[in-house]
């Protein structure tokens, strides 16, 4: 039987050797894959919806929270002195949307073709427009007009979201029938408008509530949310 194994299609046409070189292209990625740490403090965060890809994947990961005692000793041996940071293989990786691609696509879950990839940065980046809103809401807002103020921007901002969504959503989630990079997001999102307004209210984003409920239910999701850490946000 022929195996289709990237970087052997200069090996001869032997179905042992193709064989070996397939185990080795296997090791190689279990290797490649074998030292993944995500370090961030112990809250949701700008960590959060990288940990929810790697539980979907089911791929291992150390979810390395620390406190600040431990990043104050940390903090100069980042690239940037922030957190989250991802470490790779010796490699660090920050910036949490450039660490939530890396995670997704390194998992599978950033589409299969160039155009579905622009589907997942459409919405994952709009999402930012609502996630500053709801930050503003948070840290901002003081004053009882201030809050409802910064609660209609965040219903605001997600109308064009919606609007997004709706158009390209193919199936139960954002590219079909199985959970994508941007149906996490848009979990991760619904759940930090919950955290900035404990009333907020989703009967304006129908499609967007759909695909963050149908997320919630998935067996590995429903399990880590129920035995994560429990945190303010
Ligand atoms: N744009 C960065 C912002 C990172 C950031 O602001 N990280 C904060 C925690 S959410 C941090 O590291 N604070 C500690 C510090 O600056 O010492 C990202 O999205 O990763």
């Amino acid at each position: 039987m022929p195996f289709s194994t990237p970087g052997c299609s200069r090996q001869p046409a032997n179905t042992y050797t193709q064989l070996q070189c397939y185990l080795r292209h296997i090791a190689s990625k279990e290797l490649s894959m074998s030292e993944i740490k995500l370090t961030y403090f112990n809250t949701r965060g700008r960590a959060e919806v990288t940990r929810l890809i790697f539980t979907q994947a089911q791929r291992k990961f150390v979810d390395n929270r620390i406190d600040r005692e431990e990043w104050a000793k940390m903090k100069d041996s980042t690239p940037k002195g922030q957190l989250p940071v991802l470490e790779v293989d010796g490699m660090m990786i920050c910036e949490s949307a450039a660490i939530a691609r890396f995670a997704a696509r390194e998992t599978g879950l950033y589409g299969s073709n160039n155009k579905e990839a622009a589907i997942c940065d459409m919405v994952t980046d709009s999402i930012g427009e609502v996630a500053h809103a709801a930050i503003n809401k948070m840290f901002s807002a003081k004053t009882e007009d201030e809050k409802n103020a910064a609660d209609e921007k965040i219903y605001e901002s997600l109308k064009p979201l919606e609007k997004l969504v709706a158009q390209y959503k193919k199936g139960t989630y954002v590219l079909g029938d199985k959970v994508a990079a941007p149906d996490i997001s848009l979990y991760s999102m619904v759940a930090f408008c919950t955290d900035a307004n404990p009333e907020f209210k989703t009967d304006s984003i129908p499609t967007i509530a759909g695909i963050a409920k149908s997320f919630s239910e998935q067996p590995h999701i429903a399990a880590y949310l129920a035995s994560r850490p429990k945190t303010e946000h």
